[in-house]
């Protein structure tokens, strides 16, 4: 492993310890973990199968022997050439990230923090969620036999999640309201009991994990750096990880360039892409956030200033879109390319339609769409199908019924 340190996004300082919340000790800017990669060659990784761990020099973990893994990363990079022609686009991919082992990409940072938890000897991890992390940290935390807490929006997480969090056996705290104020519960709860260990993406060794995704693009594209990249965004977690991957990559002279990154919000829950569109240094929070793409409704993302500042550097830029332009992209992505994904991953399919509307992204570029999560997460979505596509029943096999059914065909 190469040498590395944990240092403020802001005052660049390194913080005397890190806290609770892993707020900088000096001036309460987030914290990074930071690698020495000046001058630093390749690691000798090519023999190595894709996965996050691939990367092990580049993670922040001391002793492989820590390392709690459930196969994460690996993901495909979907070539999507019906998609792309009915938009009209040459060179469209899909990185797939619902086929990680709990279906999101939340998986790649857990098994990093999970395994940096293990190193610094905790027994008790939380997190608030919307429902991925929660689903990843309660089958992370169950893997490394340790106690669990996970608080989600009462009666706002997806039904596929929330099976996954009982499943792996989490104390569940449902908090009245949104994941912002759940959010604010496990801050609280962290600064009280000082045995439990933050896992949100606040935790820098979670965003680590979530970097390989920029290293996966770049090897499964043979080091060719793609034009643009485009995600949904909630917290802004995944879009600066995936910013830091891609800078990372250009330290190492493994890429000689960086891609555009483009983050997409539901139309209600888009702090991030108002402040990009007004061309503010600073996110004004949404309160009472909505949209379908339960996943990414939140009002008050934490990681706000590494997203704009990945923005800012990649000439990259956000969009909005609309529950409809949401489950429309869900709909198309299935039906064209049989890669089925919840409607907050759908969401980067949505904006990327929107952008070429708008002609902001062109024709013949290489754009990667990043879908983060499995579309089984969420099953009620069926009750938003038209009628026409959930089947017809047949109520006795009788002949006429049977002729009326191959009449439909
Ligand atoms: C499918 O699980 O915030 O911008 O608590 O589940 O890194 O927050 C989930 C976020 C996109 C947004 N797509 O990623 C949570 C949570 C899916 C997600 C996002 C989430 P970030």
């Amino acid at each position: 492993m190469l040498r590395h340190k944990l240092q403020c996004f802001d005052c660049q300082r390194e913080p005397a310890a890190s806290e609770a919340d892993f707020r900088c000790t000096i001036c309460g800017g987030l914290l990074e973990v930071k690698f020495d990669l000046k001058g630093k060659k390749k690691p000798a990784w090519d023999h190595r199968q894709l996965s996050v761990w691939k990367y092990r020099e580049i993670l922040p973990i001391e002793n492989e022997e820590s390392i709690v893994s459930l196969a994460e990363g690996g993901t495909g990079l979907h070539r999507c050439r019906r998609l792309g022609r009915e938009l009209g686009l040459q060179k469209l991919y899909v990185k797939n990230e619902g086929e990680n082992p709990t279906g999101s990409f939340k998986d790649r940072g857990m098994t990093v923090a999970i395994s940096k938890a293990k190193e610094l000897g905790k027994k008790k991890v939380l997190c608030a969620s919307t429902g991925n992390t929660a689903a990843s940290l309660a089958a992370y935390s169950a893997r490394a036999g340790m106690e669990c807490i996970v608080l989600v929006p009462k009666g706002k997480v997806a039904g596929g999640k929330m099976l996954q969090v009982t499943m792996h056996g989490a104390k569940i705290i449902q908090v009245k309201g949104d994941f912002d104020q759940a959010f604010v519960t496990a801050l609280e709860l962290t600064k009280r009991r000082r045995e439990l260990y933050l896992m949100n993406s606040l935790n820098p060794y979670r965003l680590e994990g979530q970097k390989t995704l920029a290293f996966e693009i770049s090897d499964q594209l043979d080091s060719k750096t793609p034009d643009t990249v485009i995600l949904p965004v909630g917290n802004g977690g995944n879009i600066s990880a995936a910013w830091k991957g891609f800078t990372e990559f250009q330290q190492l002279s493994i890429a000689k360039t960086r891609p555009r990154m483009i983050g997409i919000q539901a139309e209600k829950a888009s702090p991030i892409a108002k402040a990009v569109k007004r061309r503010e240094n600073k996110i004004r929070p949404v309160h009472n956030p909505q949209t379908i793409a339960t996943a990414i409704r939140i009002g008050s993302p934490v990681n706000w200033p590494k997203v704009l500042k990945a923005i800012k550097e990649s000439k990259g830029t956000a969009e909005t879109v609309t529950d409809s332009e949401i489950l429309e992209a869900q709909r198309q992505l299935a039906t064209l390319e049989g890669i089925f994904v919840e409607p907050a991953s759908a969401a980067s399919i949505a904006g990327l339609k929107k952008l070429k509307t708008n002609r902001r992204v062109d024709p013949s570029e290489t754009i990667v769409c990043v879908t983060t999560g499995h579309g089984l997460k969420d099953p009620s979505i069926l009750n938003r199908l038209p009628k026409s596509q959930t089947g017809y029943s047949l109520e006795t096999s009788d002949q006429t019924s049977i002729d009326n059914i191959e009449r439909a065909l």
